[in-house]
């Protein structure tokens, strides 16, 4: 059986275009910074943000914690949203790696309140940990892809700067961001000190990320890179499908986000399912199937029986769908179909 699969947009294969860069990649090896391919990809990606500099980084999650360190000393405190990646998915390194504390703080669907931020930040006292860094994730997985728009990020960003602290923006989905709100990219690399972009999301890449922001960010986040292994060599090929996603694939993001509307719409009319749709901005998707939340993974299995997966995430989010470019209309009708089955057939959740 074919499957439809929402449960990521880290679940695409490479496009043959992808492949064939792939195999024609100029390569050299990267730790001597001998490769063409990579260095091009680190220029454009500098380029498109208008920052000083970019790295290649084989994993978001490398990219953030780079990011952290490049900011922080052991013994500082990092401000983070509570539902954040950084907080929430990545073990703590940003404690075990970093050396640091994470200060979580709640937030309107992703959106740090500035005034809370402030007062979060703590005071010169021998007694205190040293508040050098706020997080900002856009968009925000946890939040159901909510996209945090450029006013509040400049309001964050101005309040760490008059501390003398740095801001980083973990932007795995940044791009459905900027698509979604019209923000071009540049305007993202005049506020940030650093952000953190994925290209095995919607993108589509087989793996990697980019790192943007000053010479000196990047210089730190490059040598964090190594100490970590993460400095690869013929690393071109990967860096090849990246520059052809940075300029060909992030338009195309429109369409995961309109099919992502149609998805949602579609859930939502089905009897006891609900979707909050006005929630829904981007390429994610939370539903909440009937029936008490214990039987929610029941819910996701009946439609695995019927070719369409998701994710169960928690009582919280309830159930993820994600829409990619590997899924199209037709996957997005299966799944309502295939739910629709699911809750009138009084198969539903836990059945
Ligand atoms: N997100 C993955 C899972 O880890 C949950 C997904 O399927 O959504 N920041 C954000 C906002 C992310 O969503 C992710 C991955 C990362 C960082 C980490 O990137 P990778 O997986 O490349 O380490």
């Amino acid at each position: 059986m074919t499957t439809s699969d929402f449960r990521s947009d880290t679940v695409t294969a490479p496009s043959e275009a992808m492949r064939a860069a792939m195999a024609s990649a100029e390569v050299g090896d990267d730790v001597f910074g001998d490769d063409p391919s990579v260095n091009a990809f680190e220029r454009e990606l500098a380029s498109a943000f208008g920052t000083e500099a970019a790295l290649f980084l084989p994993s978001g999650t490398m990219a953030n914690i780079c990011a952290i360190r490049a900011h922080t000393r052991p013994g500082d405190e990092i401000i983070v949203e509570e539902q954040s990646h950084i907080f929430r998915n990545e073990q703590a390194a940003s404690a075990w790696i970093c050396g640091v504390q994470a200060a979580p703080l709640p937030s309107d669907r992703g959106r740090l309140d500035p005034e809370l931020v402030a007062a979060t930040f703590r005071d010169e006292d021998i007694h205190h940990p040293r508040t050098t860094l706020v997080a900002v994730e856009n968009t925000h997985n946890y939040q159901g892809g909510a996209v945090v728009p450029l006013d509040r990020i400049e309001a964050l960003a101005e309040v760490a700067h008059a501390r003398g602290a740095a801001l980083h923006i973990d932007g795995a989905r940044l791009w459905n961001a900027s698509v979604a709100s019209g923000t071009p990219l540049r305007e993202y690399g005049r506020v940030a000190d650093s952000i953190m972009v994925a290209f095995s999301k919607g993108l589509g890449c087989p793996a990697g990320s980019g790192l943007v922001g000053s010479a000196e960010v990047i210089a730190r986040a490059r040598r964090t890179r190594k100490g970590l292994g993460g400095g690869m060599r013929q690393v071109g090929v990967l860096t090849e499908p990246m520059r052809l996603a940075l300029r060909d694939g992030i338009e195309r993001l429109a369409e995961d986000h309109r099919n992502a509307r149609t998805l949602a719409e579609g859930l939502n009319a089905l009897a006891g399912v609900t979707v909050d749709l006005d929630a829904v901005e981007t390429n994610i998707v939370f539903v909440r199937p009937p029936g008490d939340a214990a039987s929610w993974p029941g819910f996701v299995e009946g439609l695995g029986e019927r070719g369409v997966r998701c994710c169960f995430l928690g009582v919280r989010e309830g159930v993820r769908f994600v829409t990619h470019l590997d899924v199209g209309a037709d996957d997005v009708a299966r799944a309502i179909a295939a739910a629709r089955e699911l809750v009138e057939g009084g198969g539903g959740a836990g059945s």
